[in-house]
């Protein structure tokens, strides 16, 4: 190989993109590029070498501390719950909870807490996709000024087991099978189901997760549940138990698994991307905030135990009030600073708050704290900006350990100490009346390794959960299951679950054999006979989200010589009601209008297609239709919109295209030539008359 002609220092001169201008000389101190001790940069882009095309230097330590820092930048991710996305906000409380609680966050209305809260999936990894079937998290990191509370919750209000040491088993059943390290982000598979075979407690939650609830359209629009039953501890050290829930401003809204199977091909980061977009518009997502309060003897008299985590307790039985607000108004600066180095715990609780006996709480007290020494490397990690206490100064006698940021000055490092008598900083010390103090809960019973009878039935929530759906609700949920038992190889596993589900609901497991083809196999013997409680229609998904395009999307397709006033119409109208409206075009520097003007796309027909949005419409031209019907994308574009229950306008032009994506008229596909109008109601909201026409449902 030739030798390039030139001197030695003429090449050390070239940098990659030859310009050079991107990479100029900077001798302001603030802006000079350093190494990390400071030392001043000369070149970042030739690493030294022993002559022009000579080996590299085991001296350059510019080279080997920036490949070595690159080397170590990932860090082990949450074993479960790896994928998040997160933002900062507000809290703020509008009714008092004062009789119930000493705790400042509670009691002082109308002052603003800052948090900071993670949405997550559960099973994935943290690079897997924003929509598989799963549990979504919602923790809360609320930065009070009597320390941090974090309120580590879920979308879905009760849990798969009863016990903490269950866990390891069901993570471990759910998550990738261990052989073979597939399916990811995915429950449909021989292992969870074999586990939920065998643990019936798992059945209430299986009807949540095989819900439309696991497949939400938005993180703006889940709700929030802080799952386990907590207290609230008064002045007088009196407890409430409670039950600490988030309702989105936007309703409740959820996908079809078509359209969210569809949706991680097409944007594997849709939730993420609609978060950030949302507040980068500001358009800042809203939840309400509210409790379930129960005195001791209003818990006694339920008939379950609020301390089994997979009972729910239906709003009809005990209200929820509704005494504050959370407003997400800043994306993060930083992903890895702040959304992936955030740790959450349930022992984050300020002093007015407290746990409860509940098995699966109990073990989760340990868990968190535990499994950030593996994930975050030191017991420092509260020392990291995103988990420090900043609505407090945190002060004690820990000291030192790796990664320790703090110089604590003076000698005071133990306690009790007299210091102070010699002038010297005594540091700080306990506070008996303010400080945090648990609930004096009388034990005294013999130390035992069972299960209270308390929490023997595993049915009667699960029918509950059944029966209050709406007829839609349920007929996506039997289809969940056929779906995922479907992905179920092994057959004995299948057969146990429709002897389980005999028990849920007799209608429900026949839907679901039928389903898979298979007969009914003899019931299972529950450990307690179900019981029918009385139904709850807040347990609905449909029917809780209003009637509006806010927080939702519009996906205009238009092409050459398109009438740009019905697109200005349609966008007007849209908009109006609180959409995002979007362009597509067959190719993304737009198009131009019939009248000549230039529009500009928002995205390609290709990388935006109907799935992303929640209403469409076809402004085309004759001639671009002609075109768009050798197109796949263009006729996915109708056929999706129409197959995923959305509102469709048109022009007359779009209807050849409508005719070749199997488009059938109905109220949902709407004539907008002569005026937009008529496409507004529709598009608020899903076409359901629609779905027996184009999916046969279990
Ligand atoms: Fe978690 N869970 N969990 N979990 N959990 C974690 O902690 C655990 C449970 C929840 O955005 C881990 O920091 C045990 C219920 C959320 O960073 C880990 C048990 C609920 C997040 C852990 C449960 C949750 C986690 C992994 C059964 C709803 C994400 C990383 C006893 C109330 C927080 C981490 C974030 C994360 C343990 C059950 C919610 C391993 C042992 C029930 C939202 O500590």
């Amino acid at each position: 190989m030739a030798k390039p002609k030139g001197t030695a220092a003429a090449a050390s001169k070239v940098a990659p993109g030859q310009g050079g201008e991107l990479h100029q000389t900077e001798s302001d101190p603030r802006k000079r590029l350093t190494t990390n001790h400071g030392v001043p940069v000369s070149d970042d882009q030739n690493s030294l070498k022993g002559g022009r095309r000579g080996p590299t230097l085991l001296e350059d330590f510019v080279l080997r501390e920036k490949i070595q820092h690159f080397d170590h930048e990932r860090i082990p991710e949450r074993i479960v719950h790896a994928r998040g996305s997160a933002a900062h906000g507000y809290f703020e409380l509008t009714e008092s909870l004062a009789r119930y609680t000493r705790a400042k966050v509670l009691t002082e209305v109308g002052v603003k807490t800052e948090v900071f809260t993670r949405f997550s999936t559960v099973a994935g990894g943290a690079g897997s996709v924003d929509t598989p079937r799963d549990v979504r998290g919602f923790a809360v990191k609320l930065y009070t000024k009597e320390g941090n509370w974090d309120l580590v919750g879920n979308n879905i209000p009760v849990f798969f087991i009863q016990d903490a040491i269950k866990f390891p088993d069901l993570i471990h059943a759910v998550k990738m099978e261990a052989d073979r390290g597939f399916p990811q982000a995915a429950s449909a598979h021989d292992t969870f189901w074999d586990f939920v075979g065998l643990m019936p407690e798992s059945t209430h939650m299986i009807m949540w997760a095989m819900s439309d609830r696991a497949i939400p359209r938005s993180l703006r629009m889940i709700e929030g549940f802080g799952v386990n039953t907590f207290r609230l501890l008064n002045d007088k050290d009196e407890a409430t138990f409670v039950k600490f829930h988030w309702r989105p401003k936007l309703g409740l809204q959820s996908t079809l698994w078509d359209e969210a199977v569809k949706i991680a091909g097409a944007d594997p980061d849709f939730h993420r991307r609609d978060l950030h977009d949302a507040i980068a518009a500001g358009d800042f997502p809203e939840w309400e905030f509210g409790v379930q309060l129960l005195s001791q003897a209003e818990a006694d008299a339920l008939p379950f135990d609020i301390l089994d985590a997979t009972k729910v307790i239906p709003e009809e039985m005990v209200p929820i009030r509704i005494v504050g607000r959370m407003v997400l108004d800043r994306n993060p600066d930083n992903f890895f600073a702040e959304t992936e180095q955030s740790a959450f715990l349930p022992t984050n609780i300020p002093p007015g708050i407290d746990v409860s006996e509940d098995p699966l709480l109990q073990g989760r007290l340990f868990s968190y704290q535990d499994t950030q020494l593996s994930r975050l490397g030191s017991v420092n990690f509260h020392q990291l900006p995103i988990n420090q206490a900043k609505g407090c100064p945190f002060q004690n006698l820990q000291r030192d350990g790796h990664m320790q940021t703090q110089v604590f000055a003076g000698r005071a490092n133990y306690e009790p100490n007299s210091l102070a008598e010699a002038g010297e900083e005594g540091g700080p010390r306990e506070d008996p009346k303010g400080g945090f103090r648990s609930f004096a809960q009388p034990l005294g019973e013999t130390k035992v390794r069972l299960r209270s009878e308390t929490f023997a039935d595993h049915y009667s929530h699960a029918r509950l959960f059944y029966r209050s759906q709406s007829p839609i609700e349920q007929a996506h949920l039997a289809s969940a299951i056929v779906f995922e038992l479907s992905k179920v190889s092994l057959e004995h596993v299948r057969i146990r679950v429709l002897a389980n589900l005999r028990n849920v609901d007799e209608g429900l497991a026949k839907r679901v054999a039928a389903g898979l083809a298979m007969d009914l196999p003899a019931k299972s013997a529950p450990a307690v006979e179900p019981e029918d409680m009385k139904l709850s229609p807040a347990l609905r998904i449909i029917g809780k989200y209003p009637p509006t395009l806010k927080g939702r999307a519009v996906g205009v397709l238009v092409t050459d010589g398109a009438d740009g006033k019905v697109v200005d119409a349609v966008r007007k109208l849209a908009e109006a009601d609180g959409a995002m409206v979007k362009i597509v075009a067959p190719k993304v520097g737009g198009v131009t209008l019939k009248d000549g003007t230039l529009l500009k796309a928002d995205g390609q027909l290709a990388g935006m297609p109907s799935m992303i949005f929640d209403a469409v419409a076809l402004v085309l031209s004759k001639e671009g239709c002609a075109q768009l019907l050798k197109d796949s994308a263009a006729i996915d574009f109708a056929m999706n919109a129409f197959v995923h229950l959305k509102a469709i306008g048109f022009t007359a032009e779009a209807r050849p295209l409508l005719a070749k994506a199997g488009v059938e008229d109905d109220a949902g596909v709407v004539d907008i030539g002569g005026g937009a109008k008529g496409f507004l109601e529709p598009a608020r909201t899903r076409q359901w008359e629609r779905e027996p026409k184009v999916r046969m449902l279990a």
